[in-house]
């Protein structure tokens, strides 16, 4: 069983406007409470059993589509919400200190969609698997491990749990305050994981204070499609998540309306089917015929 977990708090104005980022983001007004329903929905199609939660603050009042409003579990912690890195960090680890670990956990952003089912990677037995791009890009060389998605084994809540601490504490240091709007977490990650053994290991398991990292490439766990229109013209279906990072968000309700849409609705039909035929079967036992 997975648990699927998103951090989304909605940004004061004040914080949007301060950061450059941020305010490049929000001009183009995309619909925030749809993308996190999508990926909520995409989780779902993708893994029936699993359990969904918002991670959020005290105050904020989320609104889900009738597919998944009785499904999603509220998690609520006191965050900073003009310091969205650092609040998220601190959710996430909040969390995970609560969580029953009877399931692995999949902490993701809510600009991603599910496109495969995930059960097969957890059986390699690490505590916490993180993704990696190893682009040309300054950011790339700067921040080659990805924010966005963090896997924790349901067999290692210890070392999980040290791991996120020591990200929430680096992101949270001086060192790193300029970046807390945007950015902090994926510096914390390197530091985290360590730059030098990160470049130099010999194989995508790292052993960073006696905690197991998994490595895994964003190509296939974690994978952007160009930021054209062109990046979603076909279905990638050899990509177990889709990312759609910064302005490629644009793309991510068409992409699921083209592609896994029809697959919800098959479902859907496949589950009604099914109760149809119980329905007939047991009209058919109560009026004792053959
Ligand atoms: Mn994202």
């Amino acid at each position: 069983m997975i648990t699927f977990a998103i951090y989304h708090v909605p940004l004061p104005k004040e914080t949007v406007k301060s950061s450059k980022v941020l305010h490049s983001f929000h001009r183009m007004n995309f619909d925030y409470d749809r993308m996190l329903d999508l990926t909520f929905r995409s989780a779902i199609l993708f893994h029936p059993e699993c359990r969904i939660v918002l991670l959020t603050s005290l105050q904020h009042q989320p609104e889900f589509s009738p597919e998944i409003a009785d499904k999603v579990e509220i998690f609520r912690c006191e965050v900073n919400d003009t310091q969205p890195m650092t609040g998220r960090m601190w959710a996430e680890l909040n969390y995970l200190r609560e969580h029953d670990f009877t399931s692995h956990v999949v902490v993701l952003d809510g600009d991603m969609l599910i496109n495969a089912n995930l059960e097969d990677v957890f059986e390699t037995d690490f505590d916490i698997a993180l993704t990696y791009n190893e682009g040309k890009t300054k950011t790339d060389k700067k921040m080659p491990i990805n924010g966005g998605l963090k896997l924790v084994h349901s067999h290692k809540r210890e070392g999980a749990i040290r791991f996120v601490q020591r990200v929430y504490e680096l992101c949270n240091s001086e060192h790193l305050a300029e970046y807390r709007t945007w950015w902090g977490d994926q510096y914390a990650l390197i530091e985290a994981v360590g730059a030098d053994d990160f470049w130099h290991r010999a194989s995508d398991r790292i052993r960073v204070n006696d905690v197991n990292v998994q490595l895994l490439p964003c190509d296939v766990f974690n994978f952007s499609p160009q930021k054209k229109a062109r990046g979603i013209c076909k279905e990638w279906k050899d990509k177990k998540i889709i990312h759609f990072r910064g302005a490629r968000k644009r793309y991510m309700s068409i992409y699921w309306n083209l592609y896994l849409d029809p697959h919800e609705r098959d479902t859907f039909m496949r589950q009604i089917k099914r109760q149809g035929v119980r329905v007939f079967l047991s009209l058919r036992a109560v009026l004792g015929l053959r």
